[in-house]
């Protein structure tokens, strides 16, 4: 244990060392108007790895500085993992049954899964198997937004993660692409998400790619005006995915203006007809979303402090916590569970934080 402390305290260290500074000042939104879920807690780690969140912002900083497509990938992971059963880690894990192989998690990317299981494995050898990957996924992704551009807030930790992954009709809960406004906020409202938290959490889609099938419902037939789209836009997505062999090969930016930058421009494309996907320009014109995407493109700060708060409060959806799920010794796989005796070893460390 002492030794364990020891490479912690080198590990930490060497990460004060090499961190030059932060990224010019995030905006930090004060979150603590949503409540904490039971069994989340800000000082989780005291105890057992008081550095964690030192560790992850290291990582997450040196992965940005290679591609800083991580962000969006790990962004669109996290939401991934949350929204179909809560944030378990589930969507990690990559056996036969796994929610990668389902519709909606094709093209996740394997960059930023691989980063998730490579942080878990430096925090577990600088503190011992003590943090989820669910709790690394959700720091990561906050780290990363804040690289990025975006707002900064706290994460309340002590999520658990999943023994197993979620079902496929689970799984396909996700909101698709040519959803409209009324499936949208009916999906998002299954889910305890709002109106407001619908139209703040789509901006996510400042940054980041998307793949022609996702969206070629809006030119392949004629132009599809239903919402409405910038025709010379439309023209060239068409021209554009003329050129898609193998079907998934070309990537179009999600959005147009800053299209690896975390900031409230996707809104700006909403006003000019180039929202990507039917599900992003629509907001724009249904009247149930129309002010608040419309007060989101002219206030980039009142767009901030709400994705600040709907983040946090999709990071707390039905959480595993206590005793519940596991700490994965590998975010890709279940722990094997020889008998009762070994899952009761690895929840030790965690019963004596509650
Ligand atoms: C409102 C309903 C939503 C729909 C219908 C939707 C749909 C999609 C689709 C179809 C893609 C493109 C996948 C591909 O072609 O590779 C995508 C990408 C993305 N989505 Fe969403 N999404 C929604 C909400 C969200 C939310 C809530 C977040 C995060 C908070 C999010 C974050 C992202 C990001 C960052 C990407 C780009 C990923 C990358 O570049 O790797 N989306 N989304
Ligand atoms: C998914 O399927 C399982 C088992 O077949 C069932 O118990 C559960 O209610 C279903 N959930 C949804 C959201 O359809
Ligand atoms: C185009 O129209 C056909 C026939 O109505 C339909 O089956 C197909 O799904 C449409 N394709 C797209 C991409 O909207
Ligand atoms: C929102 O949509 C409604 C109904 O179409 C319209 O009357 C209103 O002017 C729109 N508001 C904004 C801010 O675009
Ligand atoms: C939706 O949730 C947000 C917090 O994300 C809250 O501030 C807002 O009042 C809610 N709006 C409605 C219409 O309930
Ligand atoms: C699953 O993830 C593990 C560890 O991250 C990796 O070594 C393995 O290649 C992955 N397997 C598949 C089928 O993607
Ligand atoms: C990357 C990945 O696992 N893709 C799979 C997604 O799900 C479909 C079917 O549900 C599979 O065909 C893909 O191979």
């Amino acid at each position: 244990m002492a030794s364990t402390r020891a490479a912690a305290i080198i590990l930490v260290a060497l990460i004060c060392g090499a961190m030059h500074h932060h990224p010019a000042a995030a905006m930090k939104v004060d979150t603590t108007g949503v409540a904490v879920a039971n069994g989340l807690s800000f000082g989780f780690y005291q105890d057992t790895c008081p550095f964690v969140e030192h560790i992850v912002e290291f990582f997450v900083g040196e992965a940005f500085k290679k591609d800083t497509g991580i962000a969006p990938a790990l962004i669109r992971i996290f939401f991934h993992d949350c929204f179909p059963q809560g944030c378990d880690a589930s969507v990690l894990l990559n056996g036969t049954a796994s929610e990668q192989k389902e519709v909606p998690n094709q093209t996740l990317r394997p960059t930023a899964l691989k980063l998730i299981e490579d942080i878990r494995a430096a925090v577990h050898s600088a503190c011992g198997p003590f943090v989820s990957c669910a709790d690394i996924l959700a720091l990561a992704t906050r780290d990363s937004l804040v690289d990025a551009g975006g707002p900064s807030y706290d994460v309340a930790l002590g999520r658990r993660d999943a023994l197993a992954p979620a079902l496929p009709n689970i799984t396909n809960t996700l909101p698709a692409p040519f959803f409209n406004v009324p499936m949208l906020i009916k999906s998002f409202g299954d889910r305890g998400l709002n109106v407001t938290d619908l139209v703040a959490l789509s901006g996510a889609h400042s940054f980041g790619v998307a793949h022609c099938p996702n969206f070629e419902d809006r030119f392949k037939n004629g132009t599809d005006t239903d919402p409405v789209i910038d025709p010379k836009f439309a023209a060239m997505l068409k021209a554009k995915c003329a050129g898609d062999n193998p079907v998934g090969t070309i990537t179009q930016k999600l959005d147009v203006r800053t299209p690896d930058k975390f900031d409230n421009k996707y809104y700006f494309d909403l006003v000019a007809s180039q929202g990507l996907f039917k599900s992003d320009q629509a907001l724009f014109i249904h009247s149930a979303t129309n002010r608040t995407a419309v007060r989101f493109s002219l206030n980039e700060r009142a767009f901030f402090t709400q994705f600040a708060i709907s983040m946090v409060k999709m990071s707390q959806m039905d959480v595993l916590t206590g005793t519940q799920g596991e700490i994965r010794n590998n975010c890709a796989a279940p722990n094997k569970r020889v008998g009762i005796e070994t899952a009761a070893g690895n929840n030790e460390g965690l019963a004596a934080e509650m």
